[in-house]
């Protein structure tokens, strides 16, 4: 597409302010004229040629543009009668340069927002600025609109007319025919008369469709009235600000192209989302807010970037006031739909404004984010993502997964409430359920290649850091080993409890024998782990069973301060009464001694508890132990049992989900 500027009037009624230089030279604003700030909005949307005509001061004109620097091809053509004919003319003499493609045809002395050339730029037929909503000018151009299409153009016409300006799109096709009704008129003599004389004679054969601009600023300049009224619009324009949020850990060529759209409504402020707003929809950024914020910081056109802190744009736009909201018409549906519903409530407190940009389903974008996510499974990523969590969100979930499906659902599973998405934070590999699934007792009888089978599954389609439950450890001796295999793999903590011989599942207390090991012995083990270990990340979290195994407070308080002592990264502490008095007043007692190392609980039976409680306690990780094997296997008897007492499947269809929904489960890499 080439640009077309006629700039070889003379411009007469601007007085002085043309004296030693074409019109299209005034000053506008800061540091623009009337026509760098038409030559750079074209390069902006794309536009590499230029074709000027010129006349008045030419020389002067060309070397001012030259001087712009800017990267455009220009085409000077001179109309030597610039004086004595009109733009018709010097159409006419640039006539062999326009006539291979699409044209933007603008006059010199037109001044407009990014907006109006966006629109007529992304017009699918040729079309002229028009307006609905100002009024018809006495003396300038309307277009008389019939059947969706300009029948006419003139200063003369006022049935049916919009108020129109000289900008236009028009393609090829539509201009070879206006183009060559106006070498028919210059041929003829006819050179005095506006191009749009020759157009209006071949309308129906040329079709320009309106392309209404309201009341942007699409303006002519004829006098200084006109240039005061206009700069001062101009400088209202220049001072407006457009917010885009992000939470990109990569720029792309598909962000860039948004970034630079959203560049030409204003000054553009970026805000980037803090880790923790990532974490709590997406996954703990493998790169961190600060350079994620420079990422943006350094790039062209970004005049400011902040921090969002939520991903709820409300408290920034609050406090920026932008004139301009931009993002891509993917969050019309989805979990960010109300996000979306909020910035236009937001923006209507004040009259800012929502732009929406189609968004890209380029493959090479989801291939990008492919990689990303299989990057934040690798094993040394995932590993260190659990203390990073803990340490920055202070208190975090994890569920029970015990196969590749159940782990999709803990990683894929979010709520979005009051503006805020919630998920889990990490997994948590349970001895009873993985037991369960392979329909054995949880007494340490599935041996640990089999557990590992268990993590590997889990970790081939999810990126969320994985806390094994590791029963007793075993025999010290093997325990070293556990640890270090656990930790290649990029498990991130693994949970030993105090228990000795055979050890059976906690839930069942002091109804069955178990024993519980003896502090030196424990401690002698996690020593032991941690020696072994040769990562930092990696944490090893030892569970005191005294609660469970009635030995008391003092007891369960005694061993806490020991194995923390020993080495132990965290301590778990667990109960199996409904109410929570026992592990409320054991947080308490430890912390007052001891603040930093973290607490985990498994709230089975005292599941009452909000996390908000838990955290405001000093809980760090509460984990939900086993429920989604209690409502799997349960909906699973129901089914063989209703297919049993009919003798067919139809009754049982509508407990069943879906082909479709199973296959939206499992993501296609
Ligand atoms: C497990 O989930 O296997 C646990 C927690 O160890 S509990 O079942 O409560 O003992
Ligand atoms: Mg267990």
């Amino acid at each position: 597409m080439k640009a077309l500027i006629l700039n070889s009037g003379l411009g007469h009624r601007m007085g002085v302010i043309t004296k030693e230089h074409p019109k299209c030279m005034t000053e506008i604003s800061f540091k623009n004229t009337i026509l760098s700030r038409q030559l750079k909005m074209l390069v902006s949307f794309g536009v590499e040629e230029v074709v000027m005509t010129t006349g008045y001061y030419d020389q002067i004109l060309v070397d001012y543009c030259d001087a712009l620097h800017l990267p455009l091809k220009f085409m000077f053509v001179n109309n030597p009668e610039y004086a004595t004919t009109n733009y018709i003319y010097s159409i006419y003499c640039a006539k062999e340069l326009l006539k291979e493609d699409d044209i933007i045809l603008m006059h010199g002395d037109l001044v407009f927002e990014s907006q109006v050339m966006e629109a007529i730029i992304d017009s699918p037929t040729s079309c002229m600025a028009v307006s609905s909503t100002l009024p018809l000018p006495e003396k300038d151009f309307k277009a008389v609109i019939k059947d969706g299409q300009i029948e006419k153009v003139g200063i003369e016409f006022f049935d049916n007319a919009m108020a129109a300006q000289p900008l236009y799109k028009i393609k090829k096709e539509d201009w070879l025919v206006w183009l060559a009704n106006i070498e028919k008129f210059c041929d003829n003599d006819n050179r005095k008369v506006y191009a749009e004389n020759a157009f209006n004679e071949v309308s129906n054969r040329c079709k320009i469709c309106p392309c209404d601009v309201k009341d942007m600023l699409c303006a002519e300049i004829d006098t200084p009235e006109d240039l005061e009224i206009v700069s001062k619009r101009v400088k209202e324009i220049n001072e407006r600000t457009v917010y885009m949020c992000f939470s990109t850990e990569y720029i792309h060529s598909g962000h860039v192209a948004i970034i630079n759209k959203a560049r030409r409504l204003g000054r553009l402020i970026i805000g980037v989302l803090s880790d923790e707003a990532i974490s709590s929809f997406k996954r703990y950024p493998l790169i961190p807010f600060a350079e994620r914020k420079a990422l943006f910081e350094n790039m062209a056109g970004v005049e400011r970037v902040v921090e969002q802190k939520t991903l709820s744009y409300k408290e920034n736009l609050q406090v920026l006031k932008p004139d301009y909201v931009v993002h891509g018409n993917d969050w019309c549906e989805g979990f960010q739909k109300p996000i979306r519903q909020e910035v236009c409530e937001v923006l209507a407190t004040y009259g800012g404004k929502l732009v929406e940009y189609p968004y890209s389903n380029n493959p090479m974008y989801k291939e990008l984010d492919a990689a990303h996510r299989a990057e934040a499974s690798m094993p040394d990523v995932r590993r260190g993502r659990l203390r990073k969590l803990i340490n920055m969100k202070g208190l975090v979930t994890a569920m029970e997964a015990h196969s590749g499906i159940t782990g999709l659902i803990v990683e894929n599973t979010k709520v979005l409430q009051d503006g805020k998405t919630y998920q889990f934070d990490a997994m948590w590999v349970s001895s009873l359920c993985d037991s369960t699934a392979k329909g054995k007792p949880d007494i340490e009888l599935v041996d640990m290649t089999s557990r590992f089978r268990t993590i590997d599954d889990i970790m081939e389609v999810t990126t969320k850091p994985i806390i094994f439950d590791g029963d007793t450890g075993g025999l010290t001796e093997h325990f070293v080993y556990t640890v270090r295999s656990l930790e290649r793999m990029g498990v991130s903590m693994v949970i030993i409890e105090d228990k000795t011989g055979l050890k059976k599942n906690s839930l069942f207390g002091t109804e069955v024998k178990q024993t519980q090991a003896a502090i030196p012995d424990f401690c002698e083990k996690i020593r032991a782990g941690k020696k072994a270990q040769k990562t930092k990340e990696f944490m090893i979290c030892a569970r005191i069973e005294s609660l469970i195994l009635e030995q008391g407070m003092e007891d369960a308080l005694e061993r806490a301060f020991a194995f923390s002592e020993a080495g132990a990264d965290a301590i778990m502490i667990h109960s199996r009464k409904k109410d929570p008095a026992e592990i409320f007043e054991f947080v308490a007692k430890f912390r007052e001694k001891n603040s930093t190392t973290p607490i985990v609980v498994v709230p089975t039976s005292f599941n009452t508890v909000t996390e908000a409680e838990f955290k405001e306690r000093g809980v760090n990780v509460v984990i939900y132990a086993n429920q989604l094997t209690r409502t799997g296997f349960p909906a699973m008897q129901d089914a063989a049992r209703t297919i049993l007492e009919n003798h067919r499947a139809k009754e049982c269809d509508d407990k069943c989900m879906s082909i479709k929904e199973i296959i939206t489960l499992i993501p296609e890499e």
